[in-house]
């Protein structure tokens, strides 16, 4: 049975500590992974935004909740938390063996404000009608606390082990528990870990977070990518976050354009290096299958 905790770790725990840990519990905390100046850097530049910005209007998003999206074009700092090492070797663990290449599934702020109830707790794969539960995750989500995570302030409510429950099964408030974490820390969970926004019952606290979600490379991503960066900030993006984006082919054959063309090549004006249909075969596989190292669950 899973503990009624959110285990947490430092950050030069071992990929295969993490591994038990998400299998076991679907959820871990990675306390102190990125310094303060990182955060007050990213924040400056979100100040503007997030003040102008007005709360949401339904339960799910909140009433006293501000969410800001677009984040690529709104602070350069952005990537180094999608890029974010650790962050990174947990989506290796966790949706690497379903896919040729995991993608960005949704990049947000989400603040919690004075007075804001609790959000209904739900599991972030729901946007994919696949039975649960599974050994394979369709989604894996990462929440930055980018102030401290109080029970009081609305740390995000999860319940350890249930991305092992089946569809039937609902979850219930006093099931949960805040994944309260110091500033800098984040949580990650497995798509199918139930979970919610928490209730701030402060005066005048802001619980601020970047949430992070990634998905399996043959998924519609929830944010559309295409249309939220420019073929401008495309080009001049690391490659990786540009392939993260879905600017990538994903072997053997999803998403190509033109030609049997690669995306990220066709946005940098390399068409002509492209291979045009020649390599459309998955890495170390010599027929047209999902990849050698693609698990078919
Ligand atoms: O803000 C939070 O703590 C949770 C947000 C969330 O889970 C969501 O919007 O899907
Ligand atoms: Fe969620």
């Amino acid at each position: 049975m899973a503990p009624a905790t959110i285990e947490t770790v430092d950050p030069d725990v071992s990929p295969d500590a993490v591994d038990r840990i998400l299998k076991r519990d679907g959820c871990l905390v990675v306390r102190d992974a990125i310094g303060h100046d990182a955060i007050d850097a990213l924040l400056d530049d979100l100040d503007p935004y997030l003040r102008r910005k007005a709360g949401g209007n339904g339960d799910f998003v909140g009433y006293r909740t501000k969410r800001l999206h677009a984040l690529l074009s709104k602070s350069g700092r952005t990537p180094d938390f999608i890029l974010h090492d650790k962050v990174l070797e947990i989506m290796d663990l966790t949706l690497a063996p379903w896919c040729d290449a995991y993608q960005l599934n949704s990049n947000s702020i989400t603040a919690i404000g004075p007075g804001e109830t609790p959000q209904p707790l739900h599991r972030d794969d729901l946007l994919y009608p696949l039975a649960h539960p599974s050994e394979r995750n369709a989604c894996c989500t990462v929440f930055w606390a980018l102030t401290d995570f109080t029970e009081d302030n609305g740390a995000t409510r999860l319940i350890p082990g249930s991305h092992l429950w089946d569809d039937e099964r609902v979850p219930r408030d006093d099931e949960t528990v805040g994944a309260a974490m110091p500033k800098g820390s984040f949580c990650v969970f497995v798509g199918g870990t139930y979970h919610g926004g928490g209730r701030n019952t402060t005066a005048d606290e802001w619980r601020v977070a970047m949430f992070t979600g990634f998905a399996l490379g043959w998924l519609r991503q929830e944010q559309n990518w295409y249309l939220s960066v420019t073929a401008e900030e495309v080009r001049r993006m690391p490659e990786r976050l540009a392939r993260l984006l879905g600017f990538n082919l994903h072997k053997p054959f999803l998403g190509w354009v033109q030609d049997f063309q690669d995306p990220y090549d066709v946005i940098n004006g390399y068409e002509e290096l492209s291979s045009g249909g020649g390599d459309l075969y998955a890495d170390g596989a010599d027929r047209p299958v999902a990849g050698a190292r693609v698990k078919v669950v």
